[in-house]
């Protein structure tokens, strides 16, 4: 039996968080930009301060387009590429990684794991680096909650979330994504960040309606370790600048 690696970009997460740094991923969406303005936003991010960049959205099916989105936005950082799939037409060879995630508040088995067996064997020829990944959606009126078929869970019942959270632990995921759906209106409460926080020890992901330094900071206070933004990159990068500036802060003073 061979030694399972952890790969490049998960050890390159892990060495920043264990340094006490706190992470932020640049999600850009292929539905909602083009090749060219995402390549030109993945460089404001790198510049800024952004730790990878995140390629994903809801409705988008088109493998030879993202092949083309991803290749246009390598050839201008150094930063991951980490793939954030919504279905198995989301696997490009292009990228560093995958976040290898199951949806596990979905009512459908293809989205727990039914699409992951049908990938799996895409993702290992094309020897892309697999980071296991619990996904766990909020609130109803999303997408990424239609498209996923989520039961949802309700945004402020941080126990049901850390139930959930604590068995994509048990089950070998070895990050935890809380998700309350890009565009969402409100961030999730601390209070429910929190009550993930104590259940689990593995890297907590928080994305979906972040829009403000301040709103970052709280998702970070309540214990985040990565927080990914979407739509404020695409609406007003300067603001998204103050958003990875806060979050850069919070880990040196988090350190101190
Ligand atoms: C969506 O959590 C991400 O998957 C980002 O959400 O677009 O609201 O920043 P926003």
């Amino acid at each position: 039996m061979k030694h399972l690696k952890i790969g490049k970009t998960e050890s390159y997460f892990l060495e920043k968080l264990q340094r006490g740094e706190k992470l932020h991923l640049l999600l850009l969406d292929p539905e909602e930009v083009s090749p060219e303005k995402a390549a030109e936003l993945a460089k404001l991010g790198e510049d800024a301060g952004s730790d990878g960049i995140m390629i994903g959205g809801s409705t988008f099916f088109s493998q030879s387009l993202l092949d083309n989105f991803v290749k246009e936005i390598k050839q201008k950082i150094s930063i991951p590429v980490i793939i954030f799939p919504n279905n198995i037409t989301s696997i490009t060879k292009y990228a560093d990684a995958i976040w290898f995630m199951s949806m596990l508040n979905s009512i459908d088995h293809y989205f727990i794991v039914g699409a992951q067996s049908q990938g799996a064997v895409l993702v290992k020829q094309y020897g892309l680096e697999a980071i296991p990944m619990g996904y766990i959606v909020f609130g109803g009126d999303t997408a990424v909650a239609a498209v996923g078929r989520a039961l949802p869970l309700p945004p402020d019942r941080g126990e049901v979330a850390a139930c959930y959270a604590l068995a994509a632990q048990y089950l070998g995921m070895r990050f935890v994504y809380l998700e309350a759906g890009s565009g969402a209106k409100q961030p999730l409460p601390p209070s429910t960040i929190k009550a993930v926080r104590k259940a689990i020890e593995v890297p907590l992901i928080v994305g979906g309606g972040i829009r403000s330094p301040e709103a970052a900071v709280a998702v970070l206070e309540a214990g985040a370790d990565i927080i990914v933004t979407g739509t404020i990159a695409e609406q007003d990068f300067d603001l998204c600048r103050r958003i990875i500036s806060a979050i850069k802060g919070f880990s040196k003073s988090y350190k101190q």
